[in-house]
């Protein structure tokens, strides 16, 4: 993801890179939007492949992570507030992303890697994307 922050302005490609994210990765019904829906469904399908019942620890905190990720997506994309982030939101909420943390580092003068400057939701959350493919890649 590092590689998402070299330019202050998202390249066409960054954007296209965002949005076929955004289509494969998280609208998970393939409904064009964003919604908690979607993270449900996340959610029970890395539940479900874990082997994670109702009640484990596990369980609890997963679905802990998810609604904590969705209320900050929502604080951050969704800027009409109507509860779903559109494609053109998502696109609006990495270039802020990105115009921030230019800024923080013309602030701070350091070179400090992107990865240190994503927001900490967006973070875990790819932690379990990728978490989630490896074990959907698998068959067995
Ligand atoms: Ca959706
Ligand atoms: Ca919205």
């Amino acid at each position: 993801m590092g590689a998402v922050f070299i330019k202050e302005e998202l390249s066409d490609f960054q954007k296209n890179k965002l949005l076929h994210e955004f289509h494969t990765f998280f609208d998970l019904n393939k409904d064009g939007v964003l919604e908690w829906k979607d993270f449900e469904m996340a959610r029970e399908q890395i539940c479900k492949k874990s082997g994670w019942k109702i009640g484990t620890d596990e369980h609890t905190r997963t679905k802990a992570v998810f609604c904590d990720i969705w209320r900050h997506l929502q604080d951050d994309g969704d800027l009409n507030l109507d509860g779903r982030i559109t494609s053109d939101e998502w696109v609006r909420m990495w270039e802020k992303l990105n115009r921030d943390y230019h800024a923080m580092k013309r602030e701070k003068k350091t070179e400090e890697s992107a990865e240190e400057t994503i927001p900490s939701w967006l973070e875990r959350y790819i932690q379990y994307k990728f978490s989630l493919f490896d074990r959907a890649g698998k068959t067995i």
